[in-house]
């Protein structure tokens, strides 16, 4: 019970389990995992597949035959164990170069720097059989107010986004592009701060159908934001490409605690959501096995975000077959927010004497909307009493 198969389509991110442990006040308190390792495990707990940066897999500044060579061995373990490689991405955020950003960085030939490196592990991304492809723009920001023309460098990101899209059709690619939202950490401001800005901002792309959004559990919550419901307007705007499983505890630093921890009820609202909402893509863990523990506390954490991920799915689904539930619902009236407000037109509306001159507001608004009880229902499902 609560043992993942492939089926369950959990993947996770090489950085991740790979995570040494360093943070801005101490130095790595793990040594570096062999990403085939990390297959290896990850195959053996029930993941679906792995997902990499290009510098996870292959060192910064390789040649190309060790590059070849990392490959090739990468594929090997891939192949041996079937784990897939459903969506790749750039690191344009660890080396120095990149401290002003990559895509909107003020320096122009930084920026060519960063669209040839996107460009050159997009085929590496494609070749491992990838067909999302996430840009999360970390170091696209600034600390101060006239560092960054931010009119301007929206221009010169949806520029990289317009030619990342000429590329891929180009080549024929089956590849699409997730924009990964975060409001702040590492610059002072990110740009594209959140799911609605990043939604927003893909409309104004040349190929907008080809660019989504990959929203962030933590991210989100920084900005103080309800992540479940982030997640149902990128849905609702079939924008939902891709997604990073983590947990956190409100507006602090991004903690990328193990699915589960953090905001427990979010989570629960969240695989509801998921799993009621037909989203077939990944569930992608995107988060960092705290640096107190040794390898132990690594697997155990990868292991149990994918346990708590179905022990929530099992909650959620009881919670919804609950007939008391059902019951609840329909006083809380979630029937009729889905009929439309005026199926029989605006004439109509306007022609409706009951809808306005005689509308009875005193007795509508005595009506109870019942959500306590609604409410402590989920809670006890949630907690399984
Ligand atoms: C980095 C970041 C994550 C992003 C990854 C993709 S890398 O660890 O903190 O949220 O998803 O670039
Ligand atoms: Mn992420
Ligand atoms: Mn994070
Ligand atoms: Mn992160």
């Amino acid at each position: 019970r609560f043992s993942p198969t492939p089926e369950d389509k959990f993947t996770f991110g090489l950085w991740t389990v790979g995570w040494r442990g360093n943070d801005p006040f101490g130095e790595a308190t793990r040594p570096a995992l062999d990403p085939v390792e990390s297959v290896e495990r990850l195959a053996a707990l029930g993941a679906y597949g792995v997902t990499f940066h290009d510098d996870d897999l292959i060192p910064f500044g390789s040649s190309d035959s060790e590059r070849e060579a990392v490959v090739k061995r990468f594929r090997t373990a891939l192949d041996a164990t079937g784990l897939k490689v459903p969506m790749a991405t750039t690191n344009l955020f660890t080396h120095p170069v990149f401290k002003d950003g990559g895509f909107t960085a003020n320096d122009r030939d930084v920026r060519r720097f960063a669209l040839r490196k996107t460009l050159r592990n997009i085929d590496l991304a494609v070749e491992l059989g990838a067909t999302t492809y996430v840009a999360w723009g970390g170091r696209e920001g600034a600390e101060s107010g006239a560092a960054k023309d931010v009119r301007v460098a929206l221009d010169r990101m949806k520029e990289a986004f317009d030619l990342l899209g000429e590329y891929v059709t180009r080549q024929g690619y089956d590849l699409r592009f997730a924009i990964e939202p975060k409001p702040n950490e590492p610059r002072g401001d990110i740009l594209l701060p959140t799911i609605g800005h990043a939604l927003a901002f893909i409309e104004r792309l040349e190929r907008p159908e080809l660019v989504g959004v990959n929203p962030e559990t933590g991210h989100e919550q920084m900005a103080g934001l309800n992540f479940p419901h982030g997640i149902a307007q990128a849905l609702w705007a079939g924008k939902l490409f891709h997604i990073d499983l983590n947990g956190q505890t409100g507006i602090k630093y991004d903690q990328d605690f193990r699915f589960g921890a953090g905001d427990l009820r979010q989570a629960f609202w969240l695989v509801d959501l998921l799993e009621t909402a037909g989203y077939e893509g990944p569930r992608h863990f995107d988060f960092k096995p705290v640096r107190t523990d040794g390898f132990d506390g690594v697997w155990e954490s990868a292991k149990n975000c994918m346990r708590n991920y179905l022990i929530l799915k099992e909650r959620a689904a009881a919670f919804r077959a609950d007939p008391a539930v059902q019951q609840a619902l329909k006083d809380s009236r979630l029937d009729e927010l889905e009929q439309a407000t005026a199926g029989d037109g605006l004439d109509a509306l306007l022609a409706d004497r009951g809808a306005y001159e005689e509308f009875d507001v005193t007795a509508a608004a005595e009506r109870s909307m019942a959500f306590e009880r609604l409410d402590q229902l989920a809670m006890e499902h949630l907690l399984g009493v």
